[in-house]
């Protein structure tokens, strides 16, 4: 019997997943991704990944990006993302892959991954919440802790940037894995990490991933890049996911312009209670702002 998406995301740390995104979809959120990107390419949104940074706080460094922070903001006025991100086909998966109830998840993080203009960049191999200085035994206890949440890249344009290394997110690094990602250099050529493999996605495939899987990505100058990068959560973590999620700076998620800009008919006001769960983990966390890495 074929396993489960569920069963092979369990056991792999990832899943691909084609046809989250429709044919009419792909074109308004590729539209709609072309304006922001354009904007923060001008100078004009200023939430962005810049180059040279690898994780958050991003700033004001390069004039170059490698991603952009913050899609669903009200001032981009581009609610194409909000509806797709609460859509019935995002939704319905999330649920399947963190096993939870529509009244359990809490809304999150959502970024689009582009390529670089001025000279490729890369990040280094590491687990979002796990920092790579972590000893065998700390790496073991934080990898022993429950994920309650799902991330995902979802390609617009076909995207070989990503090299995961299946199954890592269950186990400790071996000596090999470690000596290659106890830098914060990013890999001259990640296809020598021992068990690595490069997502390939097909423009509109979609890769899930536990986001403590060890991973790195490398980005060329010279290829189109424009890949939604998300995430959503299982409020039944509490405040598990605080840092990796509050690190990424969601004051503005906090404000009535957001919330008002949430669908209240679509779903039975699903985005809004989303949206209520996030506040509620960001309460719960204290308002206190910790970097999951450095660099
Ligand atoms: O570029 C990618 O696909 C991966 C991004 C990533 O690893 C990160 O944001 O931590």
């Amino acid at each position: 019997m074929q396993p489960t998406l569920k069963e092979t995301y369990d056991s792999e740390g990832y899943v691909i997943v084609p046809g989250l995104i429709s044919p009419e979809e792909l074109s308004s959120l590729t539209r709609a991704t072309e304006r922001v990107i354009e904007l923060t390419r001008l100078g004009k949104w200023p939430h962005r990944r810049t180059v040279g940074k690898q994780f958050p706080p991003f700033n004001a460094d390069s004039p170059d990006s490698w991603g952009v922070q913050h899609v669903m903001h009200p001032d981009l006025g581009a609610e194409e993302f909000v509806k797709w991100y609460t859509s019935d086909a995002v939704v319905d998966i999330a649920k399947k892959l963190m096993a939870c109830d529509e009244d359990d998840l809490q809304m999150e993080l959502f970024n689009i991954l582009i390529n670089p203009e001025s000279h490729n960049f890369a990040l280094r191999w590491h687990r979002d919440d796990i920092r790579e200085t972590a000893s065998e035994e700390e790496e073991k206890t934080a990898l022993g802790i429950s994920h309650y949440g799902v991330q995902w890249n979802t390609a617009l344009y076909d995207d070989s940037c990503l090299y995961i290394v299946p199954k890592s997110h269950k186990s400790t690094r071996t000596a090999d894995q470690r000596a290659q990602s106890s830098t914060m250099d990013p890999p001259a050529e990640p296809l020598t990490m021992p068990g690595v493999m490069q997502v390939h996605l097909k423009s509109g495939e979609t890769v899930f991933y536990n986001s403590n899987i060890l991973h790195c990505a490398t980005y060329s100058c010279h290829v189109k890049r424009a890949t939604l990068h998300a995430c959503m959560g299982d409020s039944r973590g509490g405040s598990v996911r605080a840092r990796n999620i509050l690190q990424h700076g969601l004051e503005w998620m906090k404000s009535e312009e957001f919330a008002k800009t949430l669908p209240d008919r679509d779903h039975d006001g699903r985005a809004k209670k989303m949206w209520v769960r996030l506040l509620e983990m960001e309460k719960g966390a204290g308002g206190k702002i910790v970097y999951s890495l450095d660099g």
